[in-house]
């Protein structure tokens, strides 16, 4: 067996806040600045169906209702990167969920703050293991 790593893939997606802020672009950025490859992007009008699906796993917490109106504010761009262990490092550019505290540096403690809504309005989304990468891209990416 080889003792290469191989690479990983991931979706990424700015969220509607990032977009009308304007910082797709500087998200990206630091996205390919870090040396990850984006194979494919693209700008989604995402439907109720689609961010029920995605967010599968919040059904029933208190933010799910908000998060879902939240993500239908407008369009987000969806990515899918690729690189070595590219689904940690690119939690790790994101920073932690709440942008109040993340680390500067980050792309959530860097342009992200709270806005007093029920919802954290923080920038990104980045796929948490290989599983939920897959199942992810599946559902933006048919
Ligand atoms: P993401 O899935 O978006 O990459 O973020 P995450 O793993 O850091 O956060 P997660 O726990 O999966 O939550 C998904 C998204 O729901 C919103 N959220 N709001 N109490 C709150 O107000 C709250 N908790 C979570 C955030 O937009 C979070 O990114
Ligand atoms: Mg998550």
């Amino acid at each position: 067996m080889s003792a290469e790593q191989s690479v990983e893939r991931t979706l990424i997606l700015v969220k509607p806040d990032g977009v009308k802020r304007q910082l797709s672009g500087a998200i990206l950025a630091r996205v390919e600045a870090k040396g990850y490859a984006i194979a494919n992007l693209k700008m989604v009008n995402a439907d109720r169906a689609l961010l029920e699906e995605h967010y599968a796993e919040h059904q029933g917490k208190p933010f799910f209702e908000p998060l879902v109106e939240f993500m239908l504010s407008g369009p987000v761009v969806a990515a899918i990167v690729e690189g070595h262990r590219v689904i940690e490092g690119f939690r790790s550019l994101a920073g932690t969920t709440d942008p109040t505290t993340a680390a500067p540096g980050t792309i959530r403690g860097d342009f992200g703050r709270d806005w007093g809504l029920k919802v954290q309005q923080n920038l990104v989304h980045g796929s948490d293991s290989v599983e939920s990468a897959e199942r992810e891209i599946g559902i933006w990416f048919k």
